[in-house]
């Protein structure tokens, strides 16, 4: 009876319940559900400006994981699914996904509940994973009616009734800690209702809601909205309902205040490095020892150091990289960077095809008026970079755990060691006649034969096993082994 049991159990289990070192082997393609693929392919126009629904469905990604396979990335993340608010509104429409109307529901514009079933099952025959985006701080309503706030109109299910949520008040710019986490996100325009996550009772609803969810669309991971507006003693209860690996978004420049929340989540989104990183790698004035110096307050204060984060330079909330410079070596050096983190990589969709949005809502293009083409160079970049961060994975057991380790310090240059990686950056940028060169003792064995990821280029290691390179037109070299490179560059040897 008990092995019967125990059968039943194992069958109804999410099929791959994957866990915080498996996602640590991963990289990340962030879709907004609604402007990536839609159902038929049909090109409806979208402008980013109307802030309205464009089409976009879980059915168009399934048409479109190829796309995201050959890239190299092996697993997603998309947009919440719940039913949203419906209609107009001052921001316009729910379209992104974070206006919750009705945790019972799924949004029916981006599909139906099978739709989402076979989105999921269609990902792990591939080996990839899910990641949801899932909002539980807030819900949303149309504007503000009366002076206490919002009506109930029967929305907002379970939490139907007004004793759910916490009394009106809006966070504005407060840095109260109490006031963040008790008070209303959004404004009269927008106001999104904060559900009174100090009650037993909304705790408990939370908790089944979660473990239901990820249950039924057999889920992988989940990236946790607005994360700091919930007490940190919330998540471990809440995280062990999940059952799957947590990464929270915790929207914030200082590392201390982002570290207790590595304590309470499997992860957090790296948004402290985020800012020094965008700010290095988006103009030559940026410093690369402040970014370095973030970096290592990151690794020393977090619970698992780097390991673990979201590693991005972009996402929905923020500008586009390309926003802020078109020089394609800056770019590159920025793509490049977040492989070589010890985090996970996330790529934001549509900085493949050299999207240039600024911020929300401008960086929410529909990808398919770019026709999904493949021969582009950033497509190819992330190609090599991923297939570089898999080899590196695959040659040394250690690579995950060994954290990465800056040599060659200068204001607009660096090196990063992540045996076998060693990625050397710069951000002189392309249109100059200033070099870079780096200079790294002992990071190999003496005379290794290492290959350019992005040129495939060999260099030989010296005596020590150190290394001495000058760049050309501000461009990064990342170099490790890489099989499909090393096959070129003997070519080129003859
Ligand atoms: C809409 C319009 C916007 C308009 C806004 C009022 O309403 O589109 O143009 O300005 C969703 C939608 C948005 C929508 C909002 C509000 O809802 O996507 O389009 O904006 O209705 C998450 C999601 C985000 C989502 C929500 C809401 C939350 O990623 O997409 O937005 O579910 C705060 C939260 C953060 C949240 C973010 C939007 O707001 O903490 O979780 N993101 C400071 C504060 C942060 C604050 C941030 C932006 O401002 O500390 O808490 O984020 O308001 C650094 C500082 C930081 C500073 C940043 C901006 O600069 O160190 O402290 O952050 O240098
Ligand atoms: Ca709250």
């Amino acid at each position: 009876m008990l092995s019967i049991l125990v059968h039943i159990l194992l069958l109804t289990a999410p099929a791959l319940a994957a866990t915080a070192e498996e996602w640590s082997t991963r990289t990340i393609y962030q879709i907004i559900t609604d402007r990536f693929a839609t159902s038929d392919d049909a090109v409806h126009p979208c402008d980013t400006n109307q802030r309205k629904y464009c089409g976009g469905t879980w059915k168009g990604i399934i048409r479109h994981l190829d796309y995201i396979q050959n890239m190299g990335f092996d697993a997603i993340w998309i947009s919440p699914v719940s039913a949203n608010l419906e209609g107009n509104t001052t921001y316009g429409e729910a379209f992104h996904g974070y206006w919750t109307q009705d945790f019972t529901a799924l949004n029916s514009h981006f599909g139906t509940d099978q739709d989402l079933r076979d989105l999921s099952a269609a990902l792990h025959s591939r080996g990839m994973l899910l990641m949801l985006d899932v909002v539980i701080n807030h819900v949303a309503a149309p504007s503000i009616p009366g002076k206490d706030g919002f009506t109930l109109d029967g929305f907002y299910h379970p939490f139907t009734d007004r004793s759910y949520f916490h009394p009106q008040c809006f966070v504005g710019d407060s840095r109260d800690q109490s006031v963040i986490e008790q008070c209303w996100l959004g404004d009269e325009a927008v106001p999104l209702p904060d559900l009174n996550t100090e009650d037993e009772r909304v705790v408990q609803l939370f908790g089944d809601w979660v473990r239901n969810l990820v249950r039924q669309y057999s889920v992988d991971g989940l990236r946790i909205d607005t994360a700091k507006h919930i007490r940190k003693d919330f998540w471990p209860g809440w995280g062990q309902a999940a059952g799957v690996f947590t990464m929270g978004e915790v929207l914030t420049d200082e590392t201390a205040y982002a570290a207790p929340y590595t304590d309470v989540l499997d992860a957090i989104l790296d948004y402290p490095s985020y800012f020094q990183l965008f700010r290095v790698f988006s103009s030559p004035q940026g410093r690369f020892s402040d970014a370095v110096a973030a970096l290592q307050r990151a690794q020393a204060a977090y619970r698992n150091g780097l390991f673990r984060t979201g590693s991005f330079i972009e996402n929905h909330d923020q500008p586009r990289l390309a926003s802020a410079t078109q020089d394609r070596a800056l770019i590159t050096n920025a793509m490049v960077f977040s492989f070589v983190h010890d985090g996970i990589p996330i790529t934001y969709y549509g900085s493949e095809q050299g999207y240039q949005g600024g911020g929300d809502p401008s960086n929410r293009e529909a990808l398919w008026l770019s026709a999904y083409e493949e021969d582009k160079p950033l497509f190819r970049l992330l190609q090599s970079l991923n297939a570089a961060r898999r080899q590196a994975m695959a040659s040394s057991p250690n690579f995950l755990k060994t954290p990465m380790q800056f040599y060659a310090v200068e204001e607009h240059s660096v090196a990063v060691l992540k045996p076998p990686m060693l990625a050397l950056l710069t951000n002189v940028g392309s249109d100059t006649s200033q070099g870079a060169r780096w200079i790294v003792p002992r990071a190999f064995a003496p005379h290794a034969l290492l290959i350019d990821v992005l040129t495939c280029a060999p260099v030989l290691a010296d005596a020590n096993g150190g290394v001495d390179i000058v760049s050309q037109y501000g461009m990064p070299q990342v170099r490790p082994f890489l099989r499909a490179c090393l096959v070129r560059a003997a070519a080129s040897l003859h």
